[in-house]
């Protein structure tokens, strides 16, 4: 049977959720690096697949489409080697666009990764005369981020770390990549610029092993710093994912420790090459909870979206897939939301003894030294445990899951 055939066309389906609500618009935040939308497909197999973007048309076409904001590197939009004189044409134009449709730049970063002079490395780079350039290029950068107004600025070590145990002494590394976040930070003070850090973890590629390879190495390592206050971490969805790890998980923990000050959302398949996909497009069920925790947490930041659109598609392909990151994430939105206003979900909840989870383990207000000669008191905890009886209640996790599947397929 052909689709002319088929008893229902697409176009009598019954949404299963108003389009109104899963349309994008600048209220939901969503943001794009310029060198998303702009990667022309050049990867380390084929050249380049698309033509070059000029930024202005990133900024009108993604406004068109709904998006809050631009991002970008220095080189994104001011090439680099550019004179003055051609730094301020390209910012000039730029500001211009932004004014016309009305986009933010709420994050700016630097491009510490493509220009040989980094192949060892920037803030890590063994040659010290590398360190300082990257550092005023950073600094040169960070100027131009507050005076867009930017309230974050990203810094991804794409380049940071080593192919080999005896290049790169860690403990080293780690002592010059705290000395450039510590020397920014001071710089950032020192200006009176109300602008935050957030280090961008990665755990491989384009270096065999990247330093700060996760969201918990980067909040162990922000700890160290001179002004931790001003530093947070930009987790990317891919990112852990290529470690293996639960991306959801995270971001909780990140939001645990007041230090999920930005996010790159896009989409990976499994423990792979970096693949940047669409939000949505990769761990489906890992996005859902992902969606469902920044909404129920109440994240107030941008849904900063950095992918690259496939180097199959032409610039129509781009732009559905730019469409495609936010009307999945507004998707994934109300299937979240559905979820946890269900009566059934409410109740399935409180059948795994989530709402005991919040409960202190402790007696409620009771201080540590009070809660423990209250615990050692307590024969029920130890004595008198039935620790088999306890083993054999059902969590029930199963149901609960069920339903939240149900709604992430629209089965209810
Ligand atoms: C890659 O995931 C990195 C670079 O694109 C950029 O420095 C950063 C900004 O989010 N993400
Ligand atoms: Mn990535
Ligand atoms: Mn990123």
């Amino acid at each position: 049977m052909t689709s002319e055939t088929s008893e229902t066309s697409a176009s009598n389906l019954t949404p299963s959720l108003d389009p109104a609500r899963i349309t994008p618009a600048p209220e939901h935040k969503f943001t794009f690096g310029l060198w998303t939308v702009g990667w022309q497909g050049r990867d380390p197999f084929g050249d380049a697949t698309r033509a070059p973007l000029d930024p202005v048309e990133s900024v009108q076409r993604l406004a068109e489409l709904g998006a809050y904001g631009v991002t970008f590197h220095d080189d994104d939009l001011i090439p680099f080697g550019s004179t003055d004189a051609e730094r301020d044409a390209h910012v000039k134009r730029f500001r211009q666009a932004l004014e016309t449709t009305g986009l933010t730049t709420p994050m700016l970063t630097t491009n510490l990764f493509t220009h040989p002079v980094f192949k060892d490395g920037a803030f890590t780079a063994n040659d010290r005369d590398v360190r300082r350039f990257a550092l005023r290029k950073t600094i040169r950068n960070i100027d131009l981020a507050a005076e867009l107004g930017a309230e974050t600025y990203v810094a991804w070590g794409g380049r940071e770390g080593a192919e080999s145990g005896a290049a790169k002494d860690v403990r080293v590394a780690l002592d010059r990549m705290k000395e450039a976040f510590d020397l920014l930070g001071e710089y950032v003070i020192e200006q009176g610029y109300d602008l935050r850090f957030a280090v961008e973890p990665k755990p491989n590629e384009p270096r065999g092993d990247i330093l700060l390879p996760t969201v918990g190495h980067a909040l162990a390592f922000i700890n160290s710093l001179e002004r931790p206050d001003i530093v947070g971490v930009n987790p990317e969805v891919g990112h852990e994912q290529m470690a293996g790890l639960n991306f959801p998980h995270g971001i909780a923990q990140a939001l645990w420790h007041g230090k999920l000050f930005h996010l790159d959302l896009n989409g990976q398949t499994g423990i792979k090459y970096d693949q940047d996909l669409r939000f949505g497009a990769g761990d489906l069920r890992s996005a859902f909870w992902l969606v469902d925790l920044l909404e129920t947490a109440g994240y107030q930041g941008p849904r900063h979206f950095d992918f690259k659109p496939p180097r199959t598609e032409d610039y129509a392909g781009v732009w559905a897939s730019a469409a495609g990151c936010m009307r999945n994430y507004l998707i994934l939105k109300e299937r979240a939301a559905a979820f946890r206003a269900d009566p059934e979900v409410q109740e399935a909840l409180r059948a795994s003894r989530l709402d005991e989870l919040a409960l202190t383990t402790r007696g409620e207000g009771e201080s540590l030294s009070e809660g423990l000669a209250a615990l050692l008191a307590d024969r029920s905890a130890y004595e008198d445990f039935d620790a088999n009886a306890a083993g054999e209640r059902g969590m029930a996790f199963e149901h609960l899951d069920q339903l939240a599947m149900d709604h992430l397929l629209g089965a209810r």
